[in-house]
């Protein structure tokens, strides 16, 4: 139990050194350390550790929907804000389940079961979700890992791999439009919905020339969002602080506008992120 905040938490930490720490309530992983001890994930200083409230910052887990892609009113879904249990836990990893509430089910009337791998390894940070439908009609969703990236500072970072992918810019209506540049910099408020990304990102940080290397395995999509100015201000009155987005951005693993899953009864979906801390020149060269 944090003491700072009363609520329960596992710590990981692998065999050379790297940790995380991640939360029952959303199975919210609120830090990852690399094995040098550096701290990769955001949290807003402002953060909100209070039940039902989702944590601002770390890897809000997006379910059963991504936004409003999805048939529920509460943007991102309840998981995130959802008390997990513990199924299974070693040093370096442990495995969360949810399984909806009453409520929950009044809500979205789908019965599942959502489980959460977390596993933290060589400068590395897996999470593995696998959905298995146990009602007796199909359940549709859209997921998403939100991930909060801790960077230097906003006009040296930029997020690589998307040069030539379709997406849309939620801030411009719904036109898809096609990424030109290799590098997505960040100049104003950015919220973009990539379709179809290649398996492999980068959130390059040219502060700290270090790259984090985000592999997705049936997560097709990404969404890249910094809220800038005017939305962190509008922001700053719960859970953000109105300069915080100059250290931060979100890249999001997703299942979003490619399209929902649907899984028959019965049917298991599985979907990964692994981070990777590199450095800056080692990518450069290979
Ligand atoms: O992922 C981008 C986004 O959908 C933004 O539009 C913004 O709303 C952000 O998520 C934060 O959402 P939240 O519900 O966590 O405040």
């Amino acid at each position: 139990t944090d003491p700072s905040n009363g609520l329960k938490k596992l710590v990981l930490k692998s065999a050379q050194g790297s940790t995380a720490e991640v939360y029952l309530h959303g199975a919210h992983v609120t830090s990852w350390k690399s094995n040098s001890g550096e701290e990769q994930l955001f949290v807003s200083k402002k953060a909100v550790f209070r039940p039902p409230k989702a944590i601002r910052g770390g890897i809000p887990i997006c379910f059963p929907q991504f936004g409003h892609l999805g048939p529920l009113e509460q943007q991102h879904g309840f998981a995130r804000n959802s008390p997990f249990e513990v199924e299974a836990a070693t040093s370096a990893s442990a495995t969360l389940v949810l399984r909806p509430s009453a409520e929950q089910l009044e809500l979205f009337p789908h019965s599942f079961e959502l489980r959460v791998k977390v596993t933290v390894g060589d400068d590395e940070l897996q999470q593995e979700l696998t959905v298995q439908n146990t009602g007796a009609d199909p359940l549709p969703f859209t997921t998403a890992l939100h991930t909060y990236f801790a960077i230097t500072s906003i006009d040296k970072a930029y997020v690589a791999g998307l040069q030539g992918v379709p997406y849309i810019d939620t801030l411009k209506g719904r036109d898809v439009l096609t990424q030109q540049q290799e590098q997505v910099r960040f100049q104003q408020e950015v919220d973009c919905i990539y379709i179809n990304t290649p398996s492999e990102l980068k959130v390059v940080d040219e502060g700290r020339q270090e790259v984090v290397v985000i592999r997705k395995e049936a997560l097709p999509d990404a969404i890249v969002w910094n809220p800038w100015v005017a939305k962190s201000k509008a922001m700053s009155s719960g859970d953000f602080g109105y300069d915080e987005f100059e250290s931060m951005l979100c890249v999001e693993a997703a299942v979003a506008a490619s399209g929902a899953v649907t899984l028959a009864p019965g049917e298991s979906w599985a979907g990964k992120q692994t981070l990777r801390l590199a450095k800056l020149e080692q990518l450069k060269r290979n």
